[in-house]
């Protein structure tokens, strides 16, 4: 009897424009500030970890800013949200920090930072705001950076801070249900992880190369809502079976991330060399925010092998 082979390969398939900021055009320093105790709303000793993203943004309304978040629409949130950057919350220095662009888009809106736990449909929220949090316009002339710390907010619409030196936290996170995070744009997740030297190394910050050494390239990391600059085996990609009308099938499910803006698909071969993709060859079995998966149309008992492989895009 011939052992069947089960393989997977990742396959990475990539979109991506690239805009030029303005010169000299006026950013903000965003963040919160270091060895500061942060936690969820559990409570004492649940640490904020890097599986939070905070970014700094405003909120649309009808093509402008000025849509007002309140702890009773969070569920709207994330559709009115236009992020103009995005940080990882750092275990070791126990804070985040950002640097966001000059975006005409946003100037005259009200700024507010936003943390949330980037792998989860629903889960754990903090957002801040300050009445100086204005977005620059270009035409004030001014060329300096503006600074917004989350020590200097003066309102918390959900979660919680405090900043007296002595308190048991700076930040906490509030609970959220039915609500989804918002979106992580693919270039400023990037810009979480990589310097900018590093985003033009292409043995490091490039969608294609693999900082981490762990087989992954920062493309595949992103789709599948992994640290790339930590080789920890999470959140892979897994191979199954599933058995319909008494034959047995290959499946392929992908843990994905709710807020990244990616395609996934499949691709399904018998000798690794032909590779077919498709509604003919593979079927979507599942969708949702956090799960994908696919199941190969030929069933293993077929004579030969079968293999699959994940394909993942992403437009910028
Ligand atoms: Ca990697």
């Amino acid at each position: 009897m011939t052992k069947k082979t089960r393989f997977l390969i990742i396959l990475i398939a990539i979109l991506i424009a690239t805009a030029m900021a303005p010169v000299h055009a006026q950013q903000v320093l965003w963040g919160s500030p270091a060895n500061r105790t942060s936690l969820t709303s559990a409570g004492s000793g649940n640490q904020l970890d890097a599986s939070f993203t905070f970014q700094v943004g405003t909120f649309f309304e009808a093509g402008v800013p000025g849509w007002m978040p309140s702890a009773a629409n969070t569920a709207e949130w994330a559709d009115h949200w236009v992020a103009a950057d995005s940080a990882v919350y750092h275990e070791t220095f126990r804070a985040f920090t950002g640097s966001s662009p000059f975006d005409p888009a946003l100037a005259g809106g009200q700024g507010y930072i936003w943390g949330f736990d980037s792998n989860l449909a629903e889960g754990e929220w903090i957002l801040l705001t300050d009445p100086n949090w204005i977005f620059p316009s270009f035409e004030t002339g001014l060329k300096f950076p503006l600074s917004w710390q989350t020590s200097r907010a003066s309102t918390v619409v959900v979660g919680s801070s405090n900043n007296l030196p002595d308190a048991a936290y700076h930040l906490k996170t509030a609970k959220i249900t039915i609500s989804p995070p918002p979106l992580v744009p693919a270039h400023q997740w990037l810009g979480m992880f990589f310097t900018t030297p590093e985003l033009i190394d292409s043995l490091i910050g490039a969608w294609n190369s693999d900082a981490d050494e762990d087989g992954m390239s920062n493309l595949v990391e992103f789709a599948l809502g992994r640290l790339p600059r930590e080789a920890r085996s999470e959140r892979e990609p897994v191979l199954g079976f599933l058995e319909s009308g008494g034959l047995e099938y290959l499946t392929l499910t992908i843990e994905r991330p709710p807020n990244a803006n990616v395609v996934y698909g499949a691709e399904v071969s018998p000798d690794l060399k032909t590779w077919d993709g498709g509604s003919t060859h593979v079927t979507l079995l599942r969708e949702s925010p956090t799960e994908v998966v696919f199941r190969d149309n030929t069933p293993i008992s077929e004579p030969g092998n079968r293999f699959m492989r994940l394909k993942v895009g992403v437009e910028e």
